[in-house]
């Protein structure tokens, strides 16, 4: 089941490590073959190089996309070397051992922001064809798509005197076949943008980083990337303290993902749990992060901390207070950078940019036996798109809180409850398989967090109170009225809406309906 290197193909749009590979190959008495631009890089290097061309007495043609489609290609790579070798003999066709192919970079074309004509003109045809041809004939033929994998290969080579073993190609031919499957998902995935229905799964995962652990200590973890340029977690640069967790690579993505949906002041959200415990704009992201801090002074030990903006100097002093595991922003300044350096426990990740909220992708979330697959809830209202439902009218300031309320329990895992007051969420109430629970859980966070301020009474006193469903029952409403809310944004679209709004006026609240729904489980 070993099989003796002979004859090798290399075609390599990278062409890291090529020459290393093609001057150790020849150093083994290896025949090289190759295409265009490799052979041209080989042979600038010194190497003793034959063209695919001469093999099949064919030329490279339409601009390369004709170069290896050819029996004496194909043939070299397919045959079984016995059962086969009448045919090898009648058509002249000479076996190939090594196939080594790295395919056209599309998902880096397409990454780019390239044109329609130069995503399509990147969509390799010959190399994947070639790659699952040698990754069949596994009995035969070795394949290596990746330059990280050349070590490996000469390694096996070493050990073998020359030749490669069956448990080395297998693995190979696996790693082969998640190669093109994962090419092909991008390309397909690409060319379903225009489809309004999430028909395909994108299936171009990377392994960004192996984790040391999942969400607990006995269950191992890597953390995978789609090869998508959206700005957050998965692309953000790190600049101090050690790899992120599993459940902080989470956490840190529900922290950018909601800070991002404020653009028009200076916002700061923290994250606990992957639920948010503050969620605050100020004039400064100093404010905002003071503000955040305030609204549930204990779950924020430990937590997550996003920022909209530049961190300054200022912001990372106040942090720096607390125990704080990842702060996340789009950029931080030499002297946050400074500040934060004394912290050696502490990350900090910089986006470059922020995500936009309003961008369409697809969440997938994996069942026993599948996935649930279905668009990103990329849903906004607007002042316009919102019914006042009550006799009294909310106050400009009301408005803008709810807003901000709503915004935030659409981050919050269901039931949300979400009392806002002066741009500050002032108690949240997630997670409870009862939404009256989660509005005394809120309430319960306003009054405790005014006795830790020493405030007279709780910060829920003149707030309004966002709820991300219906209220099934004015059990729920009242119970955000009696905690000091006095205006309340909600979908509507109970089946007992009248008695709600009936509650809400004896009540003396304000109600806005969005007709829009945010669950997140
Ligand atoms: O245009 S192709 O789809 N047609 C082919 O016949 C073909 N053969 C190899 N692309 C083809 N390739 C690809 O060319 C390889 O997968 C590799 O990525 C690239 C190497 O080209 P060069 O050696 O000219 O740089």
């Amino acid at each position: 089941t070993t099989v003796p290197l002979k004859r090798a193909l290399l075609s390599v749009s990278d062409k890291e490590g090529l020459i290393e590979l093609g001057q150790a190959l020849a150093a083994r008495g290896v025949e090289l073959l190759s295409t265009g631009g490799s052979a041209k890089a080989l042979r600038e290097a010194g190497l003793d190089v034959r063209d695919v061309a001469d093999l099949t007495g064919s030329p490279e043609m339409m601009d390369g996309r004709v170069k290896t489609l050819h029996p004496k290609v194909h043939g070299g790579l397919l045959a079984l070397r016995d059962a086969h070798a009448g045919d090898m003999e009648a058509h002249g066709i000479e076996a190939i051992d090594l196939l080594v192919v790295n395919l056209y970079p599309f998902e880096a074309t397409v990454a780019s922001g390239a044109d329609e004509a130069s995503c399509i003109e990147n969509i390799d045809i010959g190399g994947p064809a070639m790659i699952r041809a040698a990754a069949k004939n596994q009995g035969w033929c070795c394949v290596v798509t990746d330059p990280e994998d050349y070590g490996a290969l000469l390694a096996e080579l070493e050990a073998n005197d020359g030749a490669t073993t069956l448990a080395f190609r297998q693995r190979q031919s696996a790693i082969a076949y998640g190669r093109t499957a994962a090419y092909d998902a991008a390309v397909s995935t690409w060319m379903a943008r225009f489809e309004d229905t999430p028909r395909r799964v994108a299936a171009s995962a990377r392994l960004a980083q192996p984790l040391r652990y999942g969400e607990n200590p006995h269950q191992s973890a890597a953390f995978y990337t789609d090869g998508s340029a959206r700005p957050g977690v998965a692309t953000a640069t790190q600049h101090q303290g050690k790899a992120l967790s599993y459940n902080n690579i989470n956490d840190t993505d529900a922290a950018v993902e909601l800070v991002a949906e404020f653009t028009e002041r200076p916002a700061v959200a923290i994250i606990k749990h992957a639920n948010p415990c503050g969620v605050a704009t100020g004039e400064t992201l100093a404010e905002a992060y003071q503000r955040a801090f305030d609204c549930d002074r204990t779950s924020a030990f430990g937590g997550i901390v996003a920022l909209n903006g530049t961190l300054d100097a200022e912001t990372a002093e106040l942090m720096a207070g607390i125990f704080t595991e990842v702060v996340i922003a789009p950029d931080a300044t030499d002297e946050a950078k400074a500040v934060f350096a004394a912290k050696k426990n502490l990350r900090l990740l910089t986006t470059g940019t922020l995500p936009d909220p309003a961008a369409a992708r697809r969440m997938m979330k994996q069942v026993a036996g599948g996935w649930l697959v279905q668009d990103h809830d990329a849903g906004h209202v607007t002042e316009s798109d919102l019914r006042v439902v009550t006799k009294r009218q909310p106050t400009k300031a009301q408005m803008d809180d709810m807003a901000l309320a709503w915004t935030v329990a659409k981050h919050v895992k269901s039931n949300a409850i979400v009392y806002a007051k002066d741009g500050a969420t002032v108690g949240i109430g997630a997670g409870q398989m009862s939404r009256v629970d989660s509005s005394r859980i809120a309430a319960r966070k306003a009054q405790d967090m005014a006795e830790v301020l020493g405030l007279p009474e709780t910060m829920a006193k003149g707030s309004v109170v966002a709820s991300d469903a219906f209220f099934p029952f004015a059990d729920g409403l009242l119970a955000a009225a009696e905690a000091g809310a006095e205006a309340v944004i909600q979908p509507g679209g109970s089946m007992r809406d009248e008695e709600v709004i009936a509650a809400a006026d004896a009540a003396g609240l304000a109600m806005v309906f969005t007709g829009m729904r945010h669950f997140r489980h």
